[in-house]
């Protein structure tokens, strides 16, 4: 088993090829303490650096998730933030840009479990995840403005990416929270599952599926996609071509075309 490090504020879980990671402070519904946001930072980089073939690719695919069963995250830690000049909490919200944007470029997807409430930056830790799959028990919402703050972790850029603008001036506007079946409905969330086992169960299923592919494959088709996002047509059409060119060079390509043409099962290597 590689070493991913152990952090105070997180619990690492590596099984078949995915780690689980658990944001653990259910006591305070799992909010983005400072020191969450740097274990975040840690873990997600040493998962970034293992994702080599040389490194053997032992993570091939994530499940970020809060403990306790009542909250995924319930937000920016509000104790500590109400403690801090406008400095110090900017400086906490760009470091958590940083975390958002290392979700998007670790090279594996990232699925989003939530059970229980994602509000506010627990909102938006989910959004920066591939996509998300909730239990019937979660609740997504943006509520800074009940506390004078606006979304601080990247709500205002990837929420309306996600649900479309109305949907997003909406929630944002109004703080209000929503239930499983209307964040299904918005597109916020792929999938709901009855219960958290159930979730869990479907994300990991999901999981196994994608890590029968070419890892390279996935990486860069990740890459594109989030290369792409928020740009002119032609710029992400750039961004797409040369993903493609960089797909071409790999062995997995020569192999994934190979094992078509002879009608045979595809054996990918990383590389
Ligand atoms: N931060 C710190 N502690 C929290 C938080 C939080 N976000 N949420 C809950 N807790 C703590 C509570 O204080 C309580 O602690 P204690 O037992 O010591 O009193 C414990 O968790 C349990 O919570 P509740 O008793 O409130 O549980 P309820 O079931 O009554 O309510 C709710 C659950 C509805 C989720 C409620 O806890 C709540 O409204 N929480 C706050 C949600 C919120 O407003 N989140 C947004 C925060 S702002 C934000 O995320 C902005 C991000 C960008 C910041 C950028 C900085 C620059």
């Amino acid at each position: 088993t590689p070493d991913l490090g152990t952090y105070e504020t997180l619990e690492l879980d590596l099984t078949d090829h995915v780690l689980t990671l658990t944001v653990n402070r259910p006591k305070a519904l799992n909010a983005l303490s400072q020191q969450v946001v740097v274990d975040l930072w840690k873990a997600l980089t040493a998962i970034q650096d293992s994702c080599t073939h040389d490194a053997g690719w032992p993570v091939r695919g994530v499940i970020v998730t809060g403990a306790g069963g009542k909250a995924f995250v319930a937000g920016a830690d509000i104790r500590e933030m109400s403690a801090m000049d406008p400095d110090t909490a900017s400086e906490y919200g760009r470091s958590m840009h940083a975390v958002t944007l290392l979700l998007e470029k670790v090279p594996v997807p990232v699925i989003a479990a939530v059970d229980g409430f994602a509000l506010g930056g627990g909102c938006e830790l989910a959004l920066a995840c591939d996509f998300i799959y909730a239990s019937e028990a979660a609740r997504f919402g943006q509520p800074e403005v009940n506390l004078g703050l606006v979304p601080g972790f990247g709500g205002s850029v990837r929420l309306p990416q996600r649900v479309g603008l109305g949907p997003a001036r909406e929630l944002i506007y109004t703080g209000r929270q929503i239930d499983a079946a209307e964040a299904l409905r918005l597109g916020l969330v792929n999938r709901v599952l009855p219960t958290r086992d159930e979730l869990f169960e479907a994300a990991r299923a999901t999981l196994a599926e994608v890590i029968g592919k070419a890892p390279l494959a996935v990486g860069l088709s990740k890459q594109s996609i989030a290369g792409a996002v928020g740009r002119r047509t032609s710029k992400g059409l750039e961004v797409e071509a040369e993903a493609f060119r960089e797909a071409f060079t790999t062995a997995d390509m020569q192999e994934g075309t190979a094992a078509f043409l002879e009608k045979r099962k595809a054996v990918f290597i990383g590389r």
